[in-house]
């Protein structure tokens, strides 16, 4: 009994901290968040123990030992007085943060568009004064800058959310959406989409990555560039085949001839952290079951499955692709 008591708490526990936890804050929002949700269950808890104890008290009480006056007195002040003061206040403290929530960033800061797309995330870092940098399925911050996100969707309503960093915003087809977050430390966390979009709304995630300014202004400035042209002969051979198989149709590598946009950008899809949007690790063995099982891996998904490739021609494109770093 004690062992289930044991595992049952701490299995309620292991939901709190983690990369993808809400109560585990590891930005501004997040912790404005998080402090109401505790005030709120701390004001909930209260109010039922309080209903607890009113219902003992009642059952071991004799109805006649209450005059009039001191039933009203109870009516009134349980059932009115005390609800409405109780709701007013956490009403009030619950609405306080949203106009601070709602405000767009100061200017100069870094702003990021993100589209979520039939399953995964477009990217584009707008660095003021310079062209956007386009990348997917992985978000890097600077610590301690607000970032202002703009939030869009070109098919259905998806949800963006880093649960460590701050509340979901909704992206909205025809609309911009528009989110602030301020991450306060530095660590990889994982964000997700956070309304049911279809087959593979689960397998929708992103990495989000936190670094020191300069880490981060060295990576940015890393991703603006085009690709590097592979050295080895097995990744040159990749680079044909990508582009004699169609793969360019759909997707853009700068620095080559590669320049479609139905899917994500792989100029350096290589050095992110997941591929797939979050579902596979990013390895030639990951790059190799993707090119040929797309369809088994995320149902739905808008790439072809190119299972008829010969396994040569597969691996060659996977050389290719994870050296894009
Ligand atoms: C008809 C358009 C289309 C074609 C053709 C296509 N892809 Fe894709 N590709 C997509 C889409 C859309 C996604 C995003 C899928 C998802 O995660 O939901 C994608 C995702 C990927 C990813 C994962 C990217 C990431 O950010 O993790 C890789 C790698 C990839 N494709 C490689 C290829 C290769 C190699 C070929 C050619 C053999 C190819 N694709 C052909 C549309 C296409
Ligand atoms: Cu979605």
């Amino acid at each position: 009994m004690r062992g289930c008591v044991a595992l049952f708490t701490l299995t309620i526990l292991s939901g709190c901290t983690g990369v993808q936890s809400a109560l585990d804050p590891a930005g501004r929002e997040a912790g404005t968040i998080a402090r109401l949700f505790w005030w709120m269950t701390i004001g909930s808890m209260i109010v039922w123990l309080g209903v607890i104890v009113l219902l003992i008290y009642s059952v071991r009480t004799r109805a006649e030992s209450f005059t009039r006056r001191k039933a009203r007195i109870m009516i009134v002040g349980g059932g009115v007085v005390v609800p409405v003061v109780v709701l007013t206040v956490l009403l009030l403290y619950g609405l306080a943060p949203i106009p601070a929530m709602l405000a767009p960033a100061p200017p100069g800061s870094l702003k990021i568009a993100v589209s979520g797309e039939q399953w995964w995330w477009r990217v584009h870092y707008l660095p003021p004064g310079q062209a956007p940098i386009p990348s997917a399925n992985e978000i890097r911050l600077p610590v301690g800058e607000p970032v202002e996100f703009h939030l869009e969707s070109p098919d259905v309503i998806h949800s963006f959310w880093i649960p460590p960093l701050g509340g979901k915003m909704d992206m909205i087809p025809g609309r911009k959406t528009r989110l602030v977050l301020t991450p306060s430390r530095t660590g990889v966390f994982r964000g997700a989409c956070a309304e049911y979009c279809g087959a593979s709304h689960a397998l929708m995630a992103f990495s989000v990555v936190v670094q020191q300014r300069e880490e981060f202004a060295a990576w940015l400035s890393h991703q603006s560039q085009p690709a590097e042209s592979p050295q080895e002969l097995l990744a040159i051979q990749g680079a044909h085949l990508f582009l004699a198989n169609g793969c360019s149709a759909c997707h853009t590598i700068r620095g080559t001839a590669a320049a479609g946009v139905v899917g994500p950008d792989l100029t350096h899809v290589g050095s992110r952290l997941s591929l797939a949007a979050g579902i596979l690790p990013n390895d030639p063995n990951a790059f190799e079951r993707w090119i040929g099982q797309t369809h088994d891996l995320k149902p739905e998904v808008l790439m072809p499955a190119f299972h008829m490739l010969p396994p040569e021609d597969t691996r060659a494109l996977a050389a290719y692709l994870e050296g894009l770093k």
